[in-house]
C-alpha cells in the first residue's frame, strides 16, 4: 500500500565548511529560517546538526537545547538530532545530545569507512544509544550505510526491543565512499532485507552527492520516503551549486506529487513514526 511521502530536511551535516557553501545555514537565526521555509513546502522532519560561533560542528548542550526550543517554538516540524555528529565527535557528547530532549534522534546501525575517515559505531555505543531512547521517550531513526547494519538492526531489536513508540523507521543513506553505493540495485537490495524487520517498517533513502536523483527516484518507486538537503547534497546539477535546502525540498515535494504520494504533514508523520513530544530532562 503506497501512502503520502514523508520528507526530511537534512539542512547542515557536520562535513561542509561555511566558507567553501555560504549557504549553508549555521547559525541558529540560518536553521530556524531554512526550517520555517522547508516546512511550508512539505518537509515534516529536521535532521539537526549545529555549529559553534565558528561554524565548525560542535555537540554544546546548551547550543542543543537552544535549538531544539527554538524549533519547536517556530515551527510544528518533529525535531531529529544527529546522534552522529562528526567522525570526531566522542561517544560521550553523541549520548548526551539525547539529553536535550528531541523528539528523535539518529542511531547509526554499525561502522562505516566515511571517505577517508571513520565513522565508529561499536555495538555497545548502539546499544547504548537505543536503550537511552526507549526510556526518555525519543524514538529512533537508525541510519543504515551498508546492507550489514540491517543485520544490525534486526540483532537490536531482537535483543533489546523495539524503539519507544513501537514503529521502526529506517534511513538508507548511501553512495558515502565506504558504504553502500547510491543505486537503484543496492536500493532494492536494501528494500528486501526490510521483510527481516518488524512488519510496518518504513525506510527513507538520501544520495549523497550525485546519487541523490537516482536513490530519490527509486525510493519513491519502491514506497519509500525522502530525506535531502545540504547535509548530503551541495550540487543542484552538473555545475550549479546548490542554492538553498529549499531548493532541494521543492524538487523532493515535486518528485513526491508527480508519484502520486504527496508529502506528509507533520501531523501525519507523528502518526506514523510514532512520536509523542517529549520534555527535556
Ligand atoms: N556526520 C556523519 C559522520 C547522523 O547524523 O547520525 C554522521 C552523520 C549521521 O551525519
Ligand atoms: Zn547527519
Amino acid at each position: 500500500m503506497t501512502t503520502g511521502t514523508l520528507i526530511t530536511v537534512a539542512p547542515t551535516g557536520a562535513e561542509s565548511a561555511k566558507s567553501d557553501v555560504p549557504a549553508l545555514p549555521v547559525t541558529l537565526d540560518e536553521l530556524l529560517l531554512t526550517a520555517k521555509e522547508c516546512e511550508a513546502l512539505g518537509a515534516a522532519v529536521i535532521h539537526v546538526h549545529i555549529r559553534d560561533d565558528e561554524a565548525r560542528p560542535t555537540l554544546d548542550q546548551g547550543r542543543l537545547r537552544e535549538t531544539v526550543a527554538a524549533l519547536r517554538e517556530g515551527t510544528d516540524l518533529i525535531v531529529q538530532l544527529s546522534s552522529g555528529g562528526a567522525v570526531t565527535d566522542p561517544e560521550a557528547d553523541r549520548l548526551a545530545v539525547l539529553d536535550a530532549g528531541p523528539d528523535m534522534a539518529s542511531c547509526t546501525m554499525g561502522t562505516v569507512n566515511f571517505g577517508d575517515d571513520v565513522f565508529l559505531n561499536r555495538w555497545e555505543f548502539i546499544v547504548d544509544l537505543h536503550t537511552r531512547m526507549q526510556e526518555r521517550g525519543i524514538v529512533p531513526e537508525y541510519e543504515i550505510f551498508d546492507l550489514g547494519h540491517l543485520t544490525s538492526l534486526q540483532r537490536l531489536l531482537g535483543k533489546y526491543g523495539l524503539p519507544f513508540g513501537g514503529h521502526v523507521h529506517v534511513d538508507f543513506v548511501m553512495g558515502v565512499p565506504g558504504g553502500m553505493p547510491g543505486t537503484l540495485q543496492a536500493l532494492a537490495a536494501a528494500h528486501q532485507a526490510l521483510r527481516d524487520l518488524p512488519e510496518g517498517t518504513t525506510f527513507s533513502a538520501t544520495g549523497v552527492g550525485r546519487t541523490t536523483i537516482p536513490v530519490l527516484l527509486a525510493s519513491l518507486s519502491a514506497g519509500g520516503h525522502l530525506r535531502v538537503g545540504m547535509e548530503d547534497t551541495i550540487t543542484y546539477a552538473k555545475g550549479q551549486p546548490v542554492e538553498s535546502n529549499m531548493q532541494l525540498v521543492a524538487r523532493a515535494v515535486g518528485f513526491a506529487q508527480l508519484a502520486q504520494r504527496p508529502p506528509l504533514t507533520a501531523a501525519e508523520a507523528r502518526e506514523l513514526l510514532g512520536i509523542q513530544r517529549t520534555a527535556v530532562a
